[in-house]
């Protein structure tokens, strides 16, 4: 088999990047390791940029979210009850909106028009320095793929990275002590806005789906597995965590979800190798606190797309030869700003006395600063391409 871009991974980087090279009339195959119902599976992001909802346009899937995501015009921070509201279109005149990463991933699924390979297991990469090529097993045949590029958007534990040797490849990191307890509910949101919350017990999210289905979360030690998490051990923790009334306001049930992500920070660099190049969650992972994974891993592969369809268009190289620079520009914002909100919500054991009352001084110059409010709601909207 022969195609001009191979494409690693069929999460929201990968598919995008599919569909875009579609439309610009650019072959393109994708090798997915799972199954297509395995990648529905996964409860991940839920708040799109602005950036993200207009490639969703372009792409033109976007029908679906524009009838069901729910615009959000700012968020809430609570900082041990005390309540602050942020509003985006008041600040910066530009909102977000929420969608999950599975209905995004269902879209581009279902308008996909290129070939995706499914369940290949094995997924090997080649040459990338040369004549790239691409092997594969399924249903025990090996299979090959011969391309001009690789676009390796496999997620943080894909081939694509850990193909790159290990003296061409920097890599930065941040291991945070906790993660994240999350549940899924079919109940109504608590509010109308996301609620994020510092408690000295610890972080809690109060997010959402749709009018009647919620997403919780509260900060877990490291080392938690999840089935020590009774559905009722996580609603009072989460109700300990929120200010009274939200607490009140409050409707539980049984979780149809539930898993625990770690937190961590983490980019390599570059993202380019000779005919290999990195996008999504395989070259940078951020902390969920600031909703950028996905929101990244759309811009990257929106550079990506315009960089391949600029090199076969217009037979320039430009576009690939800039595309790592461009993207890490982006990517280390949104690692600074997620890094940022990460600091000010979550507990850090290790931090003392001293660093609860910069933490308190934090939230208490953001609520009287509109100036800290604006660089909060500019950059979770979402900077600049
Ligand atoms: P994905 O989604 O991990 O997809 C990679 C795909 O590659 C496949 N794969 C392979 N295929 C072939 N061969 C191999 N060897 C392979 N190895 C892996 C995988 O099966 C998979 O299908 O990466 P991608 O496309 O870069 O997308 C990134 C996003 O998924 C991620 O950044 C976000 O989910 C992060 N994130 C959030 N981002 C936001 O923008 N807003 C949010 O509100 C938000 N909330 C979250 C999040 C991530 C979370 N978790 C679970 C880490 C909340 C949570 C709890
Ligand atoms: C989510 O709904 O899963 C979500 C929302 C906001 C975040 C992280 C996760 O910052």
């Amino acid at each position: 088999m022969r195609t001009q871009v191979a494409i690693i991974g069929a999460g929201p980087a990968g598919l995008m990047l599919g569909r875009l090279l579609d439309l610009a009339g650019v072959d393109n195959v994708i090798l997915e390791r799972k199954s297509a119902d395995y990648v529905l599976g996964r409860i991940r992001a839920g708040v799109l940029e602005q950036g993200t909802v207009d490639l969703m346009d372009r792409a033109q899937v976007s029908g679906r979210l524009h009838a069901e995501g729910l615009v959000h015009h700012g968020t809430e921070l609570s900082f041990d009850g005390d309540r602050l509201h942020i509003d985006f279109t008041d600040l910066v005149g530009r909102h977000v909106v929420v969608y999950g990463q599975t209905e995004v991933t269902r879209d581009l699924m279902e308008a996909r028009e290129g070939q995706t390979i499914y369940e290949a297991e094995d997924v090997s990469l080649h040459d990338f320095d040369g004549k790239p090529f691409v092997t594969w097993t399924k249903d025990g045949t090996t299979h090959r793929l011969d391309c001009d590029f690789i676009a390796g958007c496999d997620g943080f534990h894909g081939v694509s990275r850990a193909s790159v040797p290990e003296a061409s490849l920097a890599t930065f990191e941040r291991v945070y002590p906790f993660g994240w307890l999350g549940i899924l509910v079919d109940k109504p949101p608590v509010a109308h806005e996301l609620i994020y919350a510092h408690h000295q017990r610890g972080f809690a999210l109060c997010s959402q789906r749709s009018p009647t289905r919620s997403r919780y979360y509260v900060q877990v030690g490291a080392e938690e597995k999840v089935e020590a998490w009774s559905d009722t051990r996580f609603w009072d923790e989460l109700r300990a965590r929120l200010n009274p009334e939200t607490a009140e306001a409050l409707q539980t049930g049984p979780s149809i979800e539930k898993s625990i992500a770690p937190l961590r920070s983490f980019v390599a660099e570059p993202l380019r190798f000779g005919k290999l190049f990195l996008a999504g969650d395989a070259a940078h992972i951020v902390p969920p606190t600031g909703a950028k994974g996905l929101n990244l891993a759309m811009s990257d592969v929106a550079m990506l797309a315009d960089a391949f369809i600029e090199y076969y268009g217009e037979h320039s190289p430009v576009g690939i030869d800039f595309y790592s620079a461009q993207a890490l520009s982006r990517i280390w914002k949104a690692e600074r700003f997620s890094w940022w909100m990460t600091s000010l919500m979550h507990t850090f054991p290790e931090n003392g006395a001293f660093g609860r009352r910069i933490q308190r001084a934090e939230f208490d110059y953001l609520a009287g600063s509109r100036i800290a409010q604006q660089a909060l709601a500019e950059n979770y909207t979402g900077l600049p391409g």
